[in-house]
């Protein structure tokens, strides 16, 4: 990875020439396009699977690593360490990521229980992981790890109930930074996006409200982050799920948004309609059905090219694509009208 220069590049952030990618299907302009080989990852890529779906993918030592959600076949929810030379075509370690205590932290906060949903990304010097952690009910865990084979756990970041705990990729204004979703024990049927500050990754607070459900139909019951927020020129591009509560239940959904660069809880502006829904077939059944639930964002900040790593019916994982550039001016274009 070389960093492009802030000053020409509209992304802030590293080239990474073998983003995985598609291109734009013939006559689509749909802001965002699937990979057609999806689902990219099989719910069975070793037999002790369920299901793989909800994972984070990073380059890694000009390659790709990641941390995968892999509920088993006694159905508990773990997370697996993998590996790909082209970030579509996986090798998942088979046995679970079992966590090193990091200095201080108590061991009664880090048994485990459950763990679902991660995201990961470079901060400084090593690669943090953020994931739902059982803790007396669902949390935001954090840990890092150097080489994607030893992970060190830290004190679980919020109280619960908590999920989508997500970071930006630096400090802002001194301090760490991460968006998350209060929530309840259960299939919460509300949520909106805060942001909480940290001086040193352990202690958490001036939490701020970002933004609310509700804003079109397709988030109308709650909404969470989703990858890590991607910086531009213009603002932190973000990219968020959204539910929507059918008569026959929940519809999982992602659409995007621009955080103000200095003051992230400021939304500039947030797209009306989504980027992409439940629509084929991998999306639309499985273990959850009507659910795209995006977890990782990899982006060449020398071309804008962006690749989405999704969820799909809680059973597999996608891959769709877009330019960031056009993303952020889709947003603009498509904004709900500001308040006043
Ligand atoms: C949410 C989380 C996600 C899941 C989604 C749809 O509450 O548990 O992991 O993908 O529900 O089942």
């Amino acid at each position: 990875m070389s960093l492009v220069d802030r000053a020409s590049s509209f992304v802030v952030g590293p080239a990474v020439p073998n983003v995985p990618w598609q291109e734009r299907p013939a006559g689509s302009s749909a802001p965002m396009w699937r990979d057609p080989r999806n689902p990219i990852i099989p719910r069975d890529l070793f037999p002790e699977a369920n299901s793989i779906f909800n994972s984070a993918a990073v380059p890694f030592r000009g390659k790709f690593a990641g941390v995968f959600r892999c509920d088993s076949t006694t159905r508990l929810q773990q997370l697996h360490a993998g590996f790909s030379d082209d970030g579509v075509n996986w090798r998942l370690n088979p046995q679970r990521i079992t966590w090193e205590n990091a200095p201080s932290t108590d061991p009664s906060v880090t048994k485990f229980q459950y763990a679902y949903d991660p995201r990961v990304v470079w901060i400084e010097d090593r690669y943090y992981v953020t994931w739902c952690n059982g803790y007396h009910g669902p949390t935001i865990g954090v840990g890092y790890t150097y080489d994607f084979e030893t992970f060190h756990q830290l004190e679980n970041a919020l109280l619960p109930y908590n999920r989508n705990g997500v970071l930006f990729p630096r400090k802002i204004n001194g301090a760490y930074v991460m968006l998350s979703r209060p929530s309840d024990n259960g299939h919460t049927p509300f949520g909106d996006i805060f942001i909480s500050q940290s001086p040193d990754m352990v202690h958490w607070g001036r939490h701020r409200w970002v933004m609310g459900r509700g804003a079109s139909g397709w988030e109308g019951t709650k909404i969470g982050a989703g990858p890590i927020p991607i910086e531009t020129k213009e603002g932190w591009l973000i990219i968020y799920h959204g539910v929507l509560t059918s008569c026959n239940g929940f519809v999982y959904s992602f659409g995007a948004a621009l955080l103000d660069l200095y003051e992230p809880w400021k939304v500039i502006a947030r797209a009306k309609p989504y980027l992409i829904a439940p629509r084929e077939p991998y999306e639309l059944a499985g273990d959850v059905p009507n659910v795209c639930f995006p977890c990782a964002a990899i982006v060449d900040s020398a071309t804008n090219r962006l690749a989405v790593y999704y969820g799909c019916a809680d059973t597999t994982t996608g891959l769709c694509y877009g330019y960031v550039d056009e993303l952020v001016h889709w947003v603009k274009t498509n904004a709900h009208l500001p308040r006043g």
